[in-house]
């Protein structure tokens, strides 16, 4: 008798609630650990190479992490009157922000993570992505980040936020008085850029960064990219700053794989629905 061979498909989902989901053919699960944070999982996919989820949440993929690396400092750099030289990541521990702003000309990159787990990780999975960790220009340390702005003197040109969603240990980052001690960071002309989630499906994280930014600095935007593997596709940074924010010609800057000029004109253009989001807070 002839038995049919059965064949498991396994999937990796990214639940955005009871009854909808993203989901990714897996061909091997590579990591699962828990962490004194979270848990950090690593898939091989089939579509979009190696992912790296926290807490169930995705955090990148080889494919479509150039989009988000890009976009969370080319265009505050762009901003920046003149070159920036100094930057301070906050979480980041994939080490795609630190090596993007390496590839920008940054002199001195602060790295501070919370998870040393995170690094490690990335380390071993994706070490292209993570190879300014290994780069002298690159100070990697592991603490809390709230702690670290309150206690460092250091200034920074453009301070990154690069944290998962505004639940678990990034909760803190997304209010008011983290970015008072974050001010205090600031060179002149100086920026600070964070991830603000998906407009669509989580407006409180776009609304809580939003606010907490427009309580200490007078000039507040928010741009948005499209990220095929977040949370409907459509994802928002807010930039803040005590200059104004007007992109300048920053010519020095190259076009990456997705950003050039146009998109940065483009990217603060807003949908209504967004833009409602935003005057809800004023
Ligand atoms: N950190 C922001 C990821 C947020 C994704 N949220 C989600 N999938 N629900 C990205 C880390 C890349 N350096």
């Amino acid at each position: 008798m002839k038995i049919a061979m059965k064949l498991i498909e396994n999937w990796f989902s990214e639940r955005y609630s009871d009854n909808l989901q993203l989901s990714f053919r897996v061909m091997d699960q590579l990591l699962s650990v828990k962490t004194d944070f979270q848990r950090i999982d690593i898939f091989e996919t089939y579509d979009f190479g190696k992912l790296m989820s926290i807490d169930g949440t995705v955090q990148l993929t080889e494919r479509d992490e150039f989009v988000y690396h890009e976009m969370i400092t080319m265009v505050p750099s762009a901003i920046f009157r003149g070159r920036p030289k100094k930057g301070l990541v906050i979480g980041g521990g994939d080490g795609g922000t630190a090596s993007q702003l390496l590839k920008l000309g940054f002199d001195h990159v602060v790295n501070v993570e919370i998870d040393g787990q995170v690094v490690e990780v990335s380390k071993k999975y994706f070490p292209d992505i993570s190879k300014a960790f290994s780069d002298s220009r690159v100070k990697l340390l592991v603490d809390d980040g709230i702690k670290f702005v309150h206690d460092t003197d250091e200034k920074f040109d453009l301070v990154i936020v690069d944290s998962t969603d505004p639940v678990g240990p990034a909760e803190g980052l997304f209010n008011s008085n983290f970015y008072k001690y974050v001010r205090k960071l600031l060179n002149k002309g100086g920026l600070v850029v964070t991830q603000s989630g998906s407009p669509f499906y989580q407006p409180k994280a776009l609304t809580l960064a939003n606010s907490a930014m427009k309580a200490v600095f007078p000039n507040v935007a928010t741009y948005t990219a499209f990220i095929p593997t977040y949370p409907s596709g459509f994802w928002s940074f807010t930039v803040a700053s005590d200059s104004e924010l007007q992109p300048g010609d920053a010519s020095w800057l190259p076009d990456g794989k997705y950003f050039n000029k146009e998109v940065l004109k483009g990217c603060f253009m807003l949908p209504e629905f967004v833009k409602a989001l935003i005057r809800e807070n004023e």
